[in-house]
């Protein structure tokens, strides 16, 4: 396996955020990926939202899959928390983590073969389960690491590099996160920074389960014409519900004078989500009426984008279990075995 080693030195008058940490400490290893592939973008967008969030980065940990875009988190976040599942089995293994330690933040990086294909039943069950976390799908509608096959999210009738017409339907990752009770659910382009980076700010500030499918053009094997995934479509077809802003919690709130309604989303950490719609009649707090108007508009050849479905109330697994709040590795010898009186306290109420 190759890389290159990124240099250490940093300019020292190179700006740093709240928490004294230049932009250059959120990166990771210079990337491997084909030039031009969309997941580098997707990088780029969690390094500037990281940044811009003032987290530090040993408050993170990302976990990933197996594919080009499970390799990412080598190239983000180089002094956060890692690691590298099986294919398909990241949902798993992030639960357990968070289980064991709620105080850090869990970013899950995924691809459309780890999450629809191979990891389909782990995905629907950590959405449907509500552990905190920002999981983003890479989502190029091919295997790209394996060479291009087409993955479950390639839709009927697309075509393969080699002319090969796709006859099976696709998974929706977004229809299913909405279905299962995911409570943050967006979808966007690796190509528009613009709406990525706060949909992600909003993401890793949410108090449940967050979902972002981000459609990531695989450039080797599925940008061309007969592709629903290629940069070219997705630019024709792209059709935002609502730009968003995103508002750290004691940040002086500007006023923008844009045309269009503006609600104003409170996270559970007291950050504010300011959406201005693009549709004023969509309301991003309706689930049944988010699943109807992306089916509508799917099936009008458009890829609806931004945020597409909040729950500003949400709770996760901890709250559902009823969870200590101190990260189990704290616990001392006596609340990890609190003795034989406390034990038949617990077999009394079960007889
Ligand atoms: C258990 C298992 N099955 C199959 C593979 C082979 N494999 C590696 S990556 C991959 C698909 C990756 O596709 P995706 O998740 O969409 O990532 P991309 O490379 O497109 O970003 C497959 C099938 C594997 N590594 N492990
Ligand atoms: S094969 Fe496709 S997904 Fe993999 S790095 Fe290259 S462009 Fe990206
Ligand atoms: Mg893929």
């Amino acid at each position: 396996m190759t890389f290159i080693a990124k240099p250490r030195l940093h300019h020292p008058t190179l700006h740093t955020n709240k928490v004294g940490f230049t932009r250059r400490d959120y990166e990771g290893r210079i990337s491997t990926l084909c030039a031009g592939c969309g997941h580098d973008s997707i990088s780029a967008a969690i390094i500037q939202a990281c940044w811009d969030l003032d987290i530090e980065p040993h408050r993170v940990a990302k976990l990933s899959g197996i594919g080009c875009s499970s390799k990412t988190p080598d190239y983000f976040l180089g002094a956060s928390h890692g690691f590298n599942t099986v294919h398909g089995r990241m949902p798993s293994v992030l639960t357990g983590a968070n289980m064991a330690n709620r105080s850090l933040l869990y970013l899950g990086i995924s691809g459309d073969g780890d999450s629809a294909s191979i990891g389909l039943g782990q995905f629907a069950n950590a959405m449907r389960r509500g552990v905190r976390m920002a999981y983003i799908v890479e989502n190029n509608g091919v295997y790209g690491l394996t060479k291009g096959q087409f993955s479950a999210t390639a839709d009927r009738g697309s075509k393969s590099k080699k002319g090969v017409v796709n006859s099976e339907s696709p998974v929706d990752l977004v229809g299913i996160a909405l279905q299962l009770g995911a409570t943050y659910v967006a979808r966007s382009f690796s190509g528009d920074k613009a709406q990525l980076v706060p949909l992600i700010k909003g993401a890793m500030a949410h108090g449940g389960a967050a979902f972002i499918d981000v459609i990531s053009p695989c450039v080797t094997f599925n940008n061309h014409g007969g592709s629903t995934k290629s940069y070219d479509y997705v630019r024709q077809h792209n059709e935002a519900v609502s730009r968003i802003d995103f508002m750290t919690p004691g940040k002086e709130i500007t006023t923008e004078y844009a045309p269009g309604e503006l609600v104003e989303v409170e996270q559970h950490d007291g950050s504010m989500l300011r959406l201005r719609k693009l549709h004023v009649d969509y309301d991003p707090t309706d689930r049944y009426a988010a699943i109807g108007f992306m089916q509508s508009r799917a099936a009008m050849g458009e890829i609806v984008t931004g945020l597409l479905y909040i729950d500003p109330l949400a709770t996760d697994l901890h709250t559902s279990l009823n969870t200590c709040a101190a990260p189990l590795n704290t616990l001392k010898a006596a609340q990890l075995n609190p003795g034989a009186k406390a034990l038949e306290k617990i077999n009394a109420t079960l007889r």
